[in-house]
This record gives structure tokens, C-alpha cells and sequence, in this order.
């Protein structure tokens, strides 16, 4: 008997159906985002990363241009299995030679060889307006800040971003995903708390009063605890931006990095899905802060997965990657943390989540921590292996990412 058909039987053993939880997870799609490719650089200036988020790490090979980050996408996904989003910045616009164009002026057409390169992969596109690593961020303000020039610049952007979401959601047939975040806040105690968040609410009032086809672009709100150099105060906080997408009908966005270090999101999952129709997620890990290290199998993306299988939500969580690691190899980077996303619903989806709830039900505690631990040992691995194999795409990713980084990045100099 070979290891899935042994495997097999030990889950059916547990009451799980391991064919049923494959078929199921081949069906979910991840949306992967692009700027682990290149440090969250972009193409539509030379601004270094602002926005207290830092991208650390040299690692030889960065993609330069959108050429090279195209390729290397397409590399980093022909190494994850199942069904992807590529999720865009606004940053990532492609101009022509000598065409300077302002983020608040993008068209779709700075996009279109996105489109071309989606269309021709089927995959659908999310998109995120870029409100930072740029000059009109001033005093790290943009959405709340109190100069209307400023704030001005970033609703056009933010409109200009919507009707490019609308364009992708029409070219590619599927529904586009719109992020809001933004970086606002202070380093130190402000005077007044209020006022920027006012702003920033008749900000995204504004945003939000062009026309879209709600169908087809589901505009999200990420809120965050503090930012580097923003310590003390955050504009988008939890509690603002939770309220604001209840009022307006929008989907909030939970970032597992944008809380105190002993919140976790697997628990705010179950309370926004009663509330929400759709909710969000970047997932990414912070270690010690919010430092969008690689998602690596930890128990926290397991919770996390849990939560979105027993729930019954996975067509109701749209499911978005967010990690940035310079000190390695950037293309082993993206295909180990969008593989563990994927391991840990295929592990959630390995559970026995009926009995798991009875036993809760009928307080038999004992017996759930017993068999909470026994799940823990199951052949999971050798499911894992299945899935990958019936994906067609190889386990050893490592071997295929040296000989790219031999003969394609270390050429990069
Ligand atoms: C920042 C947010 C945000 C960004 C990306 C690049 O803390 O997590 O989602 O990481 O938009
Ligand atoms: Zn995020």
C-alpha cells in the first residue's frame, strides 16, 4: 500500500474523508501578492519604502522591472499548486518610456499588460491603492491629512483606483478585491485623535461615492495598531475601520500583523463572520512586531484555517497573502509561505470538525483534548504530498528555485 492509500485509511479511522478534503481545497483561491517579488518596490517611482513598513534583507536577484517580476511570478506559480489571484499595488503601474503620470491620474491602461498577463494565466486580479513611497505623503499623512491639497491628491487616487479594480473585474471575468490601507498616524501623542479620523472617514465617503458595480469590485478596509515611526497613533485603527465597513456595507480586511502581540485573529474570525456577508485577510507573521515575515505552518495560520473550514466560509473569506522577506531567496520565499496558506486548510480541512464540536457540546473536555493532540500526528504529511502531486507540481521546490536563481537571478547585476 503505498503512503496516501495507508494515510487514507487512518483519517477514514478518525471519520475524515481525505479525497473529499482534496477536492475541496483545489477549489479555494489564494490571492498571492506580488510585492514579495521586489521588496514592495513598484515601478512608478524611486521612492524608498515608506509607510512604517520595511521590507529587510539584500538577498542578490530582486526583480527590476516588470519584465523580470512577471517571470519570476511565473516561476514562484508553477510551484504552488491550486488556484491563485495575483493581487496588484497601485505602485505597479507600467508607464511608457518617459511618460510620468500621477497616482492621482492612473488609468487603466497603466495596467493593461497586467490584464494581458492575468488574462493569458486565466487568473483573476485584486488591487491596492498605494498610499505611500510617495512624495504627496506628507508628514505621513494622506487620507487624514489637514492640508486639502493632500488629501485631495489621495481621493483622486483612490477613485482612480476603484474604476482600475472595475477594469480588472470586466478584462478577467472574475470579482476584484480593493484594499484600502493606509500608513497615517503619529509617532508620538497627538492632540487630537478625532480629527484625522474624521477625514479619513469623509475621505473614503468620497472614495466610495463613484459609481461601481459592487458585484464585481468588493472594496476592503485593512486597520492597523501601529506602524514604525507611528507609534503612538494610528488613523485606521481597528475599532475605526471595523465601524466604518458595518456603516458602508464594505468588507473589513484583518491583517494577522496589525495587533498586540496576544490578539489573534483565528478569534476575530467567528464574530466577523456573523456580522459580514464576506470578511478579508492578509496573512502574513509577525515576530515581535509587525515585521510581514514569511507564513511558515505555525499553530496561529493553523487557527486561522480552522476557523475559515469549520465555519463553513471558504467561499466567504477572500484570502490574500501579505509578507515581504529581502534576506532570501524572494522566489522560495513567495512558494513557501503561499504553500503553508494552503497546508494549513488542507489540515483544517483534515479534521474531524463535527465530532470536534459535539465533544464540545457535551462538555466531554477530556476527550477533546485527547483527540485534539491525536490529530496532530496524523499522516498529514502524505495527504499533503497527494494534493501537490495530483497538482503536478514538484515537493522539492528548492532544486528548481537554485537552478533559477543560477541561471536567471544571479545574471541580475
Ligand atoms: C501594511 C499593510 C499593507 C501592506 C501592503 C503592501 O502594514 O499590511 O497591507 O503590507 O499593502
Ligand atoms: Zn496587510
Amino acid at each position: 500500500m503505498n503512503r496516501y492509500e495507508s494515510a487514507k485509511e487512518i483519517y477514514a479511522a478518525l471519520g475524515v474523508d481525505t479525497e473529499k478534503a482534496i477536492e475541496t481545497l483545489k477549489d479555494v483561491t489564494v490571492s498571492v501578492h506580488c510585492w514579495q517579488g521586489d521588496d514592495v518596490g513598484g515601478f512608478d517611482n524611486l521612492e524608498s519604502l515608506s509607510g512604517g513598513i520595511q521590507a529587510t534583507g539584500n538577498y542578490p536577484g530582486k526583480a527590476r522591472n516588470p519584465e523580470e517580476l512577471m517571470a519570476d511570478i511565473d516561476k514562484a506559480f508553477s510551484l504552488i499548486p491550486g488556484k491563485k489571484k495575483l493581487n496588484l499595488h497601485a505602485s505597479y503601474a507600467i508607464f511608457e518610456e518617459g511618460e510620468k503620470v500621477g497616482r492621482d491620474a492612473i488609468e487603466p491602461k497603466h495596467f493593461a499588460k497586467w490584464v494581458e498577463f492575468a488574462k493569458a494565466r486565466n487568473m483573476g486580479l485584486d488591487f491596492n491603492p498605494t498610499f505611500f513611497s510617495h512624495p504627496m505623503v506628507k508628514d505621513n499623512l494622506t487620507l487624514s491629512s489637514p492640508d486639502e491639497e493632500v488629501r485631495t491628491y489621495w481621493v483622486n487616487h483612490g477613485k482612480a483606483c476603484v474604476r482600475i479594480a472595475e477594469y480588472f473585474a470586466n478584462e478577467t471575468g472574475t470579482p476584484c478585491v480593493l484594499n484600502i490601507w493606509i500608513p497615517d498616524g503619529y509617532k508620538d501623542i497627538p492632540a487630537d485623535r478625532m480629527g484625522p479620523r474624521a477625514r479619513f472617514k469623509k475621505s473614503l465617503d468620497e472614495i466610495l461615492s463613484i459609481p461601481y458595480d459592487k458585484s464585481k469590485v468588493y472594496v476592503t478596509l485593512e486597520s492597523k495598531v501601529f506602524g514604525i515611526g507611528l507609534e503612538s497613533y494610528t488613523v485606521g485603527s481597528a475599532e475605526f475601520c471595523l465601524s466604518y465597513s458595518a456603516s458602508k456595507g464594505i468588507t473589513p480586511l484583518m491583517d494577522n500583523g496589525h495587533y498586540h502581540p496576544t490578539e489573534v485573529v483565528s478569534d476575530k474570525i467567528p464574530s466577523l463572520l456573523l456580522f459580514n456577508d464576506k470578511i478579508a485577510l492578509h496573512i502574513t507573521r509577525a515576530v515581535r512586531w509587525d515585521s510581514d515575515h514569511v507564513v511558515i505552518f505555525d499553530d496561529e495560520t493553523k487557527e486561522i484555517a480552522k476557523e475559515i473550514v469549520r465555519n463553513d466560509a471558504l467561499d466567504r473569506v477572500f484570502i490574500a497573502t501579505d509578507y515581504f522577506d529581502a534576506s532570501i531567496n524572494r522566489i522560495s520565499a513567495w512558494i513557501t509561505g503561499v504553500r503553508n496558506v494552503q497546508k494549513a486548510l488542507l489540515f483544517a480541512l483534515l479534521e474531524p470538525n463535527a465530532k470536534m464540536k459535539e465533544l464540545q457540546d457535551s462538555n466531554k473536555t477530556t476527550q477533546l483534548m485527547v483527540l485534539q493532540e491525536e490529530m496532530k500526528t496524523a499522516p498529514f504529511g502524505d495527504v499533503w504530498a497527494e494534493y501537490l502531486c495530483r497538482a503536478g507540481v514538484t515537493a522539492d521546490y528548492l532544486t528548481e528555485v537554485e537552478n533559477y536563481e543560477k541561471e536567471v537571478l544571479e545574471k541580475r547585476v
